[in-house]
Order: C-alpha cells, then sequence, then structure tokens
C-alpha cells in the first residue's frame, strides 16, 4: 500500500456515507488516501495530533468534514499548514447551515476552503484535493481533463436520449 497523500477526517461515524462520496473520487484518480473519525470537541487532543504530524506523514492535503458547529477543519487548520478542505455536513437542527457557517467563516490567518454542504461537497472535496495534487503533477491535470470531458459527454448522452423521447 502507497502511503497515504490526502487525509479524511469526520467528527463521527454517522458522517461516513458522506464523506465516502469524496473517498470515491480520490480511488478514481488513484490517490492513496486515509480515513480518520476524530472528534473536535469530544476527542480535541486526538484530533489536534492527528493535523499536527500529518505532514510529517507525508500528507498533503487534508478533507475534514463534520456536523452542527463542530468547527472541525478550522481545528485541524490551526494545527497544519497543510491545505485544509472543509465539508460542512446536513442534518441537526438548522440542517448544515450552522456546519456551513462555522466552517467557512474562518478569522482572517488560518484558512479552510469550504465546499458546499454534504454529498456535493464531499464529492468537490474529493476533486479540489486532486486539482491541489496535480499542481506537481502532469499525470493528474491530464486525469482532470479526461474527467471533465467524460462529464460534459454525459450531459450531451442525456440531452440526446431527452431528444429521442420528443
Ligand atoms: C459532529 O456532530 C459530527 O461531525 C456529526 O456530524 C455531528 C453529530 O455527531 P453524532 O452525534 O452523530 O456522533 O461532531
Amino acid at each position: 500500500m502507497s502511503k497515504p497523500l490526502v487525509l479524511i477526517v469526520m467528527g463521527s461515524d454517522t458522517d461516513l456515507p458522506v464523506m465516502e462520496e469524496g473517498a470515491r473520487v480520490l480511488a478514481e484518480f488513484g490517490i492513496p488516501y486515509e480515513m480518520r473519525i476524530s472528534s473536535a470537541h469530544r476527542s480535541p487532543g486526538r484530533t489536534a495530533a492527528l493535523a499536527a504530524e500529518a505532514a510529517e506523514r507525508g500528507i498533503r492535503v487534508i478533507i475534514a468534514g463534520a456536523g452542527m458547529a463542530a468547527h472541525l477543519a478550522g481545528v485541524i487548520a490551526a494545527e497544519t499548514v497543510l491545505p485544509v478542505i472543509g465539508v460542512p455536513m446536513g442534518g441537526g437542527a438548522l440542517d448544515g447551515l450552522d456546519a456551513l457557517y462555522s466552517t467557512v467563516q474562518m478569522p482572517g490567518g488560518i484558512p479552510v476552503a469550504t465546499m458546499a454542504i454534504g454529498k456535493a461537497g464531499a464529492k468537490n472535496a474529493g476533486i479540489f484535493a486532486v486539482q491541489v495534487l496535480a499542481l506537481g503533477d502532469e499525470n493528474l491535470t491530464v486525469a482532470l481533463r479526461a474527467y471533465r470531458e467524460r462529464m460534459a459527454e454525459a450531459v450531451a448522452e442525456k440531452d440526446r436520449k431527452l431528444c429521442l423521447k420528443n
């Protein structure tokens, strides 16, 4: 097994079905990743250590997903200078707005690249991580272009099918 380049952290096992969307993208691009559960408020010490030790383990990008006002991505970003991508979870009384605000509204100095709430955000976090890694890997750039072309072809195919029905 190659050493992981991307660390995916989530606040709870209940976040797994959403965060798996990001993992799926990384797998599709052949990027080795590691998935961990660590909470900013329930296990703050473990979370800080996980973030602080990530770079020396060879991690290049961190994806952090959490729900409610858990501020997991911000806590992780505070412990590392690696790029941190935040994914706010839906659900809870405010259905993800709380997580969105706590992730996106980082005070100046410690950025978190915040994605959309839920599965689309987790998927985009995976793609964004690949884009960051592609800065130093021409093969990944080629793969990203091919990914975009496949998306465009899928839209054209759906359009063709719709036109045939009408
Ligand atoms: C956050 O609180 C987690 O990221 C999760 O989205 C949310 C609820 O956690 P559970 O009570 O389901 O473990 O820490």
